[in-house]
């Protein structure tokens, strides 16, 4: 059944991570829906950038400027907290002031690049993620369990199964008995294992405290734009080109404009989950206003297609105007690139989720926001430089 037409009563939703990536647009657009919104981040991803020696290729505000552009421009309010869920008060003391319906949890490292660079980035990744998603199940617990939470998890926990991927939880037939488990997870970088711990935690918390919550595995994202995010220059969004950072079809947008070669990993027959930033937005405000019962650990697969990385870069090449150029870069990564994927993704779509399917017109979009900010781009950032075996060359430091 579509819930999309129902009048949906003002929330009060805290989105964490709300200066990334996607936590900015998320916030717009729960705003622009009557929500009562605040933000918390600690400009962790800011600082990654400083260490890195790359910044967005669209200039992005301070997020004060960007609450306040808002605010001229709607007359809506967005609160703000600036702190770090690792630690506790921080945590508990923004839950209890909020007292939110609904936490919207994007606050993590999220390149899996970063946390195979060495020893340090991939403990820093474990502990920021694992330890923040603990501190934010304590203070809900403590505070109100009540409070739904909606988690950004990750399609890559389930990692390639020889099976169908279930939406989190696995029928399964032993021996003649039969039960009900959480979905067997494979990963493939420290990364997305911090999220296969994450979700073990939430599952606990709901059948051990009775807390609601919604893991929402969610693809590899695509875009830069949503209607709110393009009002005005100062509400955009970051968009990221780095091989540590940028996510595979955005990069080989920018580089079809720079006529950079397109960095296939290996063969590329490496099949994604993927989505549309303006579906991340709706599919959040979807979970939200539908929150799991008490005691439930609810799972969707938060993508609206499946491709590969060599259909990714073909369909980049087919919608840019002039040549352009595959190069088969040996993998860096250690991924299957011949498997079976298929998955189940139909939670969401029940809820009311009308899916922005891959497009000719937004990729060309993409290509307009790429040429407007061309100058920015730094072309080293755009090889590879994060060895998956690293370790066993002694290449990481301690
Ligand atoms: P992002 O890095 O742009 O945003 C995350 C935000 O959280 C940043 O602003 C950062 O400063 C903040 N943050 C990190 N650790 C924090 C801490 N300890 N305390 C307070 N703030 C902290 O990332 P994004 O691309 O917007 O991704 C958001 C979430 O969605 C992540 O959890 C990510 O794993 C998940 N996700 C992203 C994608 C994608 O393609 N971008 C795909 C699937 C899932
Ligand atoms: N890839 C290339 N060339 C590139 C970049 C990537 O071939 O230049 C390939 C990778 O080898 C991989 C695939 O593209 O097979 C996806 O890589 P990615 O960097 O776009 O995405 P990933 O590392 O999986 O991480 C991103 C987000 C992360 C999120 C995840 C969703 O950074 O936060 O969790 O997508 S998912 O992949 O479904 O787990």
């Amino acid at each position: 059944m579509s819930h999309s037409s129902q009048k949906v009563r003002s929330m009060r939703i805290l989105v964490l991570g709300g200066d990334g990536y996607l936590g900015w647009p998320t916030a717009l657009h729960l705003s622009q829906c009557g929500h009562e919104v605040a933000v918390a981040d600690n400009f962790v991803r800011r600082q990654y950038d400083f260490e890195l020696g790359v910044e967005s290729l669209v200039p992005i505000e301070s997020l004060h400027t960007r609450i306040a552009t808002w605010h001229r421009l709607t007359g809506k309010t967005i609160q703000s907290y600036i702190g770090d869920l690792t630690e506790a008060d921080f945590t508990y003391d923004m839950i209890r002031d909020f007292r939110p319906e609904a936490v919207v949890h994007f606050a993590e490292q999220r390149a899996a690049p970063y946390s195979m660079i060495d020893r340090k980035h991939a403990v820093y990744t474990q502990v920021n993620n694992v330890a923040g998603t603990l501190n934010v199940l304590y203070a809900i617990a403590e505070t109100d369990p009540d409070i739904h939470l909606v988690k950004l998890g990750t399609m890559g926990e389930y990692g390639t199964p020889n099976i169908d991927i279930e939406e989190g939880w696995l029928e399964v037939e032993h021996k003649g008995r039969k039960d009900r488990v959480l979905y067997p997870k494979r990963p493939g970088s420290f990364y997305h294992l911090s999220k296969v711990h994450d979700s073990h935690n939430m599952e606990f918390a709901c059948r051990i405290w009775g807390l609601r919550a919604t893991d929402l595995n969610q693809g590899v994202v695509y875009g830069q734009q949503t209607p709110e995010t393009s009002l005005d220059d100062r509400l955009a969004t970051r968009f990221d080109y780095d091989a540590v950072f940028g996510t595979v079809l955005n990069r080989f947008v920018v580089q079809a404009v720079l006529g950079h070669p397109l960095t296939v990993y290996g063969t590329g027959g490496q099949t994604r989950g993927i989505i549309d930033i303006r579906d991340t937005v709706r599919c959040v405000q979807l979970a939200c206003e539908n929150p799991a019962e008490r005691g439930e650990f609810r799972v969707f697969n938060q993508m609206t297609e499946s491709l590969s990385v060599a259909q990714i870069a073909e369909t980049v090449a087919r919608s840019f105007p002039d040549e352009v150029v595959v190069d088969n870069l040996t993998n860096p990564r250690v991924e299957k690139e011949e498997h079976y994927y298929n998955v189940v993704h139909s939670g969401l779509v029940e809820l009311g989720l009308e899916p922005h399917l891959l497009s000719d017109t937004l990729i060309t979009s993409l290509f307009d926001v790429t040429k407007r900010y061309a100058d920015r781009v730094d072309l080293d950032a755009m090889r590879p430089r994060v060895d998956w075996r690293g370790a066993l060359k002694g290449e990481t430091r301690r």
